[in-house]
């Protein structure tokens, strides 16, 4: 025994809410939007980010992204090192505060997994399907907000943070086309669990819509 817990069908009492898109489509900004707007209500949601978020998790974000020991990874060992960070954040960190009844909000979840390794990396989609449902086990987000952000506009935006690129950013151009283009074609399969916002509107708006499907029906 590790001290965490086991990993039960025991239907959860939070919400599980995940931010999906493509770099710099606005997904932190919104993510602290709706916190706000969460905790004026009294909540006091959980903010988890992917990759990392526990120890261990943060030691393989820094292998993917900035680690020189990372720039030789092939695609099924990153898609493995993402779905370890995940299994991880999962039972330690998500599915105890979701069982706790707390909001738990994740910046990325396994849908960055079947965008960005399978669809853009090429891996198989039953794949990445099977790794992620091993990652997660029961833990599946009630609600997915997919913000869509043309490239160019995301690229102008990024360049405003001035920092260095870290190892998938510095993909080609192509390969941000397949994540864009991949996630919308997700969303399109699953419209009950993926509402689409349009990541070019002003901050203000998307967070009003966001606001508006979570009291439509989660709040
Ligand atoms: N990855 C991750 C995988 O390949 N597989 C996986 O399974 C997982 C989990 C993680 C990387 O890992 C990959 C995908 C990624 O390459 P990261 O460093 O965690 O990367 O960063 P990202 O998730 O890519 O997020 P970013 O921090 O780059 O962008 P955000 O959070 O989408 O954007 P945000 O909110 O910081 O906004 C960017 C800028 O735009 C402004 C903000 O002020 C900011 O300056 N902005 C707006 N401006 C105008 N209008 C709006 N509506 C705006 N919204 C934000």
């Amino acid at each position: 025994m590790n001290g965490l817990p086991m990993e039960t069908s025991t239907a959860s009492k939070g919400l599980f809410l995940t931010f999906e898109g493509s770099e710099g489509c606005g997904k932190s900004t919104q993510i602290h939007l709706l916190a706000e707007a969460l905790r004026s209500l009294g909540q006091d949601p959980l903010l988890v980010r992917e990759p990392g978020g526990t120890p261990s998790g943060e030691v393989i974000r820094h292998l993917l992204q900035h680690a020189p020991e990372g720039a030789a990874l092939t695609a099924e060992s990153e898609l493995l090192l993402f779905a370890a960070s995940r299994a991880q954040l999962v039972r330690e960190v998500i599915r105890p505060a979701l069982l706790a009844g707390r909001t738990v909000i994740s910046d990325r979840f396994f849908d960055s997994t079947t965008v960005y390794q399978g669809v853009a990396r090429k891996i198989p989609p039953e794949v990445t399907a099977r790794i992620n449902a091993f990652a997660v086990g029961v833990c599946l987000p009630d609600l997915t907000f997919l913000i869509d952000l043309d490239r160019a506009t995301a690229i102008e935006r990024m360049g405003g943070r001035n920092r260095d690129p870290d190892r998938i950013e510095r993909e080609s151009e192509a390969f941000f086309e397949a994540v864009r283009h991949g996630y919308l074609e997700l969303a399109a399969r699953e419209t009950q669990r993926i509402r689409v916002l349009d990541g070019a509107r002003p901050p203000e708006e998307i967070a009003a819509l966001i606001r508006a499907h979570l009291t439509s029906g989660y709040l």
